[in-house]
């Protein structure tokens, strides 16, 4: 494993050293393991002397990630991306199954993947791949790189707490607060551990639950609906300021006793759209989220206890009644789930399983 990191660390260097100026761009919800990964990507870029740009569409929305931006100074730009594609001589994509992004894709080449979600198969190539899918974070893979730079890599002390800090709740958010944790995640931990910012880790830490959340919460609990050991709950309208909410709801659904896997799906409102989003938790560590969620929409991954996808609906905008669009989005994403895992496979599981136990007993 070793040697294989450090040759990667290698490789990764040689291919951003071609390139005056990389967009790294931040698909989907900018969250603190794809924000610190694309800021410790960029510190080594500019180490190389390459320039680098951040680029994020999407604005962060939990209060923890603003605070997370703010109090790191991450040098993120949260713009659409327009004409400015020309500034740039490649781009890199970190913490995404997919390289793909419209406007970007065949204008630039791409010079970096670097992720930890299960792989998609996609003909987009790319210079420098790097996918681990035994790291619960891509900021995990981004502080053992950085470790295996540092012969040749030197930060000042300010940068090396402020990324270290950075990669720390990048692995936090993506292990559920280090539950969840891998080899590799453990070794990328102790090797940021003596490096950290401790009181920023502290003040960011104590953030509590966002009161928007709480009301969300409650329109779930109101509409949950158990079938197969599966919590599902389709919470309605929400605005795009509020989608990674859902991610905190699924997260405390999953702790109900009698269930071992949730669902949270919305409509969200953009400012000129709508997507269908749904966030997918387990805690059972061999259920393939990424398999299923593939079945139900090429627009989504998912990881070992994660998942999440999103559908594209800006047609529907159009649409006059909302209650009405909420009824058919809500009957569609229910039967696909259905079909696509949680009632057919599981029922032989589950007969087979009363097969088994029945045998048991006759043995007893
Ligand atoms: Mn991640």
């Amino acid at each position: 494993v070793g040697v294989n990191f450090k040759r990667k660390a290698t490789e990764l260097v040689q291919a951003i050293k071609k390139y005056n100026h990389i967009l790294v761009y931040i698909k989907g919800s900018p969250d603190p393991d794809v924000m610190a990964a694309s800021y410790v990507f960029k510190l080594i870029c500019e180490f190389y002397g390459i320039k680098s740009t951040i680029d994020s569409p999407v604005l962060p929305s939990l209060p923890q990630n603003i605070k997370i931006v703010k109090d790191l100074n991450l040098p993120i730009q949260f713009e659409s991306l327009k004409g400015s594609v020309k500034l740039y001589d490649a781009y890199a994509i970190l913490d995404n199954p997919t390289v793909e992004v419209s406007g970007v894709t065949g204008v630039l080449p791409c010079v970096v993947h670097i992720d930890h979600h299960e792989p998609v198969m996609e003909d987009i190539p790319v210079e420098f791949k790097f996918i681990r899918t035994d790291a619960g974070s891509t900021s995990t893979l981004m502080a053992i790189l950085m470790n295996h730079l540092k012969d040749t890599l030197t930060f000042s002390n300010y940068t090396t707490a402020n990324a270290s800090t950075a990669l720390y709740f990048g692995i936090q958010t993506d292990t559920n607060d280090f539950q969840y944790q891998t080899e590799l995640d453990k070794n990328a931990v102790s090797s940021i551990n003596p490096f950290l910012d401790r009181p920023t880790v502290e003040r960011i830490s104590s953030i509590k639950f966002p009161k928007k959340a709480m009301y969300l919460l409650q329109q779930a609990l109101h509409h949950q609906f158990i079938h197969n050991e599966w919590l599902i709950a389709g919470v309605g309208f929400i605005k795009e300021k509020q989608r990674d909410i859902m991610a905190i709801i699924s997260d405390f659904l999953l702790k109900r006793e009698d269930i071992s896997k949730v669902v949270v799906f919305s409509i969200v409102e953009k400012k000129n759209g709508l997507t269908l989003d749904a966030s997918f938790r387990t805690n059972i560590p061999t259920f393939n989220l990424a398999k299923l969620i593939k079945r139900i929409t090429s627009e989504g991954g998912g990881r070992p206890f994660k998942g999440a996808f999103q559908v594209n609906l800006d047609y529907f905008i159009h649409c006059p009644d909302r209650d009405l669009l909420w009824k058919l989005v809500y009957l569609t994403t229910v039967e696909a789930l259905k079909k696509e895992g949680l009632g057919v496979k599981m029922n032989i599981f589950k007969r087979s399983w009363h097969n088994l136990k029945e045998k048991i007993s006759n043995l007893v």
